[in-house]
């Protein structure tokens, strides 16, 4: 930093700011993480300057001995942690993995099936705004009205009516367990591919405490840095059959040059999924949502499909008179961050939405358990239930500072 302080203070003084934001506020968004040291060190090292096209052994660049070390070990790695035949570390992001499979399988125009957004679906999923949707004629499922969870039956239905190239599973929004098998007999009596997006959840598959698609879907599809707790990036993994296609088709398919940094931190945080520390850290992560929701339970708030398996939960703020817009304002104005969501059979915009999603991937990170779920959750009611009273948002930011102080985030830094 010192040197960035004298080259650049600007940027140096908004990196130092980011940091002391992130040290000193709750953060409940379910995407995001702390990576390790580690993983940042590896992010932030001389990878970065490296040209490596192609793959390891087969490069277009010279020089590329060491880098080949290291992407080597990522591919190697990744393949252990999940049970994968092959895998591409190269994405240089969870759309890029996506666009990877469709590109190898579909043409324009070909039908898809994905998970309706507002049901917890990701545009990369066949949202009409973004290139899938626009390049492939897909259809969704959603949630069960009733349930909010999915209905595999009425999932097979639609399936056999329109009869897609690919059903495309996972979720950015959904906060129960996802039957991957259920999905591959669904995909196999229509004759699709199974492709599931375990963007949210890898963290929890690597543990396994989440059951895995590996087995069961042809491609599998992750960003690395969620529960996962890497560096920002993606990953594929296909069954050997499908090894050489989707490597052409992300280099030299759709990216040119990898981010070897990027690569290199991911073989770290791969590292670091394969230790007990990780396994307990997982499990953690789900006890956490759990209490947490609780709480949000007791009193009186409804949550969508009444709870949680995973990383997050939903909350639907509809009967509480505030929109999920203004909760996300709100709490975040006493230290506490996290984002506003649609939910099932939404009603208002993506913009304003009916609720919110809560994740604890990144309060687990910072040591926090079922006690302080039961805290911060206390602190985001009598915020939400006070939206008007200064006296009460300046007494509940003094105790979420008094938190994050006890479980530091950074000290070294
Ligand atoms: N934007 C991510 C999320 O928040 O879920 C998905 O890519």
């Amino acid at each position: 930093m010192e040197n960035l302080s004298k080259v650049d203070p600007e940027i140096a003084k908004a990196i130092e700011d980011e940091l002391r934001r992130q040290q000193g506020t709750l953060e409940l968004i379910a995407s995001e993480n702390f990576a390790s040291l580690a993983v940042m060190r590896a992010t932030c090292s001389v990878l970065t300057n490296k040209y490596a096209e192609g793959y390891p052994s087969k490069r277009y660049y010279g020089g590329c001995g060491f880098i080949d070390v290291a992407e080597k070990l990522a591919i190697e790695r990744a393949k252990i942690v999940f049970g994968a035949d092959h895998v591409n570390v190269q994405p240089h992001s969870g759309s890029q993995a996506n666009m990877a499979v469709y590109f190898s399988c579909l043409k324009p125009g070909d039908k898809v099936m994905g998970l309706e957004l507002s049901h917890g679906g990701h545009l990369t999923h066949g949202s009409p705004v973004n290139f899938s949707g626009q390049l492939y004629d897909f259809v969704f499922y959603g949630v069960d009205k009733d349930t909010e969870i999915f209905d595999y039956d009425e999932i097979l239905k639609i399936a056999k009516k329109h009869r897609p190239k690919i059903i495309v599973t996972g979720a950015s929004a959904y906060p129960r367990t996802i039957d991957f098998e259920a999905f591959r007999k669904i995909a196999d009596e229509v004759n699709a591919y199974l492709m599931a997006d375990i963007a949210h959840i890898a963290g929890l598959v690597a543990a396994g405490v989440h059951p895995s698609p590996i087995p069961h879907a042809q491609f599998t599809t992750t960003t690395t840095h969620k529960t996962l707790r890497g560096p920002r990036g993606g990953m594929v993994f296909c069954e050997e059959r499908f090894a050489k296609s989707i490597d052409k088709t992300v280099f030299p398919g759709i990216q040119g040059g990898p981010l070897m940094h990027e690569i290199t931190a991911k073989a770290v945080c791969l590292k670091e999924v394969l230790t007990d520390e990780f396994k307990d850290y997982q499990k953690q992560i789900i006890k956490n949502a759990k209490a947490l929701a609780e709480v949000f339970k007791d009193s009186g708030y409804r949550l969508i499909s009444g709870g949680t398996d995973n990383h997050l939960f939903l909350v639907d703020l509809t009967d509480k008179g505030i929109t999920g817009r203004d909760a996300e304002v709100i709490l975040e104005s006493v230290g506490i961050v996290l984002n506003r969501s649609t939910i099932p059979f939404e009603t208002k915009s993506p913009f304003v939405t009916s609720g919110i999603r809560v994740g604890t991937p990144a309060i687990t990170t910072r040591g926090m358990k079922e006690k302080e779920m039961e805290k911060i959750g206390k602190l985001m009611i009598e915020t939400l239930e006070n939206v008007d009273n200064e006296k009460i948002h300046t007494e509940v930011k003094n105790e979420v500072e008094k938190l994050c102080d006890e479980f530091p985030l950074y000290p070294e830094l």
